[in-house]
């Protein structure tokens, strides 16, 4: 257990080379100008800052061997923050930065001998292969690539963990998907909590859901936090926005949750464009998220309990 007060590691993954929209690069730095680190310290939280990640050899170009260079020097950090005992709080960049990241996870939790769940807080399944994705952009392709789906170039450093099981990953938010990811998430059977899902019973049941199969098998909890869960209305500073995202209220929620289960141990927080973004709105809407995941509460009291999900 990690006490009361954590020791998180800040980690700036500014890369925009998994997208074709501009603007991402800025994200770790507006996470910072809106106090990322400043709220989670008040929270009473020792944070260190480990300022923004080189990649490793060239990362001019868009692209999958773009992407590799940030992966190598991604996972090596967030790698060695778990096993300093740190959790690591991974801010972006675009979402092929969770190649990084949860390549630096499972290294950490394969020594450890310890599962590994990774939920995917998204809009977008980020499924595609090389040959489903209909844009190319690496961002739509990370969990694919995790999950040891054909059709990659060499991602990971040498020996690479064993792949993710795709069985070990759920995303919930989902609300734009294309046809070929939908094809394979459904055959490698990747748990899915969409909105329709979020309309009919709320949030709260089926996250409890998913938090009581980590807790039961004691898994190390990976958050991978997509702005694009969020509603635009929301957070409009993001580069692909789909309408009908979660409240401010729902996220909250979630946020709560999560700090209640105790279960988290590493978080990505990915895809601000504060380029695109209102006077910094969306910026300052996930320092708030990111406060309640580590603890800000209104009163000292856990969520209620509720009916389960039929599961089909
Ligand atoms: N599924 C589409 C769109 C997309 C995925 N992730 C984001 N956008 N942010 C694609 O390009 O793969
Ligand atoms: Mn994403
Ligand atoms: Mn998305």
């Amino acid at each position: 257990n990690l006490g009361d007060g954590y020791r998180l590691a800040l980690i700036g993954a500014p890369i925009e080379v998994g997208t074709s929209e501009p603007g991402a690069v800025m994200g770790p730095a507006a996470l910072r100008t809106a106090g990322l680190g400043r709220a989670l310290a008040d929270l009473g939280h020792a944070v260190v800052d480990h300022g923004d990640v080189v990649p490793d050899g060239p990362a001019g170009a868009r692209g999958l061997d773009a992407v590799a260079a940030w992966t190598r020097a991604l996972s090596r950090v967030v790698e060695g923050v778990l096993d300093g005992g740190a959790l690591p709080l991974t801010a972006g960049g675009d979402h092929s930065l969770s190649l990084g990241s949860i390549d630096g996870v499972m290294r950490h939790c394969a020594r450890q001998g310890r599962p590994l769940f990774v939920l995917w807080l998204d809009a977008h399944a980020d499924f595609n292969t090389p040959e489903t994705s209909p844009s190319g952009n690496v961002h739509g392709m990370p969990l694919a690539a995790l999950c040891g789906e054909a059709g990659f170039p060499q991602l990971f450093a040498e020996p690479a963990p064993p792949a993710l099981a795709p069985t070990d990953v759920h995303l919930f938010g989902l609300r734009s998907i294309d046809a070929g990811e939908r094809a394979l998430v459904a055959a490698r059977r990747v748990g899915v909590t969409d909105m329709r899902t979020i309309d009919e019973f709320g949030v709260i049941a089926p996250l409890r859901q998913i938090l009581e199969r980590v807790a039961a098998r004691g898994a190390h909890l990976h958050v991978s936090f997509d702005i694009d869960f969020l509603d635009p209305s929301i957070a409009p500073g993001v580069g692909t926005t789909v309408p009908g995202g979660a409240t401010f209220r729902e996220a909250h929620l979630i946020m709560e949750m999560l700090h209640d289960s105790g279960l988290v141990r590493s978080l990505d927080i990915v895809e601000l464009n504060p380029f695109l973004d209102e006077r910094g709105r969306s910026a300052r809407v996930l320092v708030e998220l990111a406060a309640s995941l580590f603890g800000r509460r209104i009163l000292d009291r856990p969520t209620a309990p509720i009916a389960a999900v039929p599961s089909d």
